[in-house]
C-alpha cells in the first residue's frame, strides 16, 4: 500500500503534440498551480531504442508502430515533480489514457481527441517513476 501522506516524486514527459500545439505553459501551470514542485526539465529527443523501454509493456500491441512514429517524430520535454502523493495527483490531473473518455477538467480531457496523441506521460506508480526517471535523466 501507498502511504497518502507521504512526498513522492513522478516523471512527467510532455509529448510532441504538446510543443506542436503550444500546450508547453498551460499544462506545466497546471501541475505548478496544484502545489507540485518541479524538480528538473530536460529538452530531449527520445530514440526507437529509448522508446521500446520506456514502453516495454506495449511493443507487441498492434499500435505500437504508430506510438513509436509519434513518441520519436520530435524534441519532448522530460520532467521531474515532487509533492504529497505527486504519483497519485499527477495521473488523476492528467486524466484517462482516450482523451475522448477523459474527464473534463483533465489535461487530456480539456485538450485533447486522439488516443495516441494524448500530450502527456505520468508514472503510473512510484516504481515506474524511478525506473522512467532512470531512463530519461543521466
Ligand atoms: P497512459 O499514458 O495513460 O499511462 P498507457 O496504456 O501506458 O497509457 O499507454 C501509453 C501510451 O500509448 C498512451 O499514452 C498513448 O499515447 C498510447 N496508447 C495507449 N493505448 C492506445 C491505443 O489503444 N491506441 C493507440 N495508442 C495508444
Ligand atoms: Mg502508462
Amino acid at each position: 500500500m501507498s502511504d497518502s501522506n507521504a512526498v513522492e516524486r513522478t516523471f512527467v514527459m510532455l509529448k510532441p503534440d504538446a510543443l506542436e500545439r503550444g500546450l508547453i505553459g498551460e499544462i506545466i501551470s497546471r501541475l505548478e498551480r496544484k502545489g507540485l514542485k518541479p524538480v528538473r526539465f530536460l529538452w530531449r529527443a527520445v530514440s526507437p531504442e529509448l522508446a521500446a523501454k520506456h514502453y516495454e509493456r506495449l511493443t507487441s500491441k498492434p499500435f505500437y508502430p504508430l506510438l513509436e512514429a509519434y513518441i520519436t517524430r520530435g524534441p519532448v520535454l522530460a520532467s521531474i515533480w515532487e509533492g504529497r502523493d505527486a504519483v497519485a495527483v499527477v495521473r488523476r490531473l492528467v486524466g484517462a489514457t482516450d482523451p475522448a473518455l477523459a474527464e473534463a477538467g483533465t489535461i487530456r480531457g480539456d485538450f485533447g481527441l486522439d488516443v495516441t496523441e494524448n500530450l502527456i506521460h505520468a508514472s503510473d506508480s512510484p516504481e515506474a517513476a524511478e525506473r522512467e526517471i532512470g531512463l530519461f535523466f543521466d
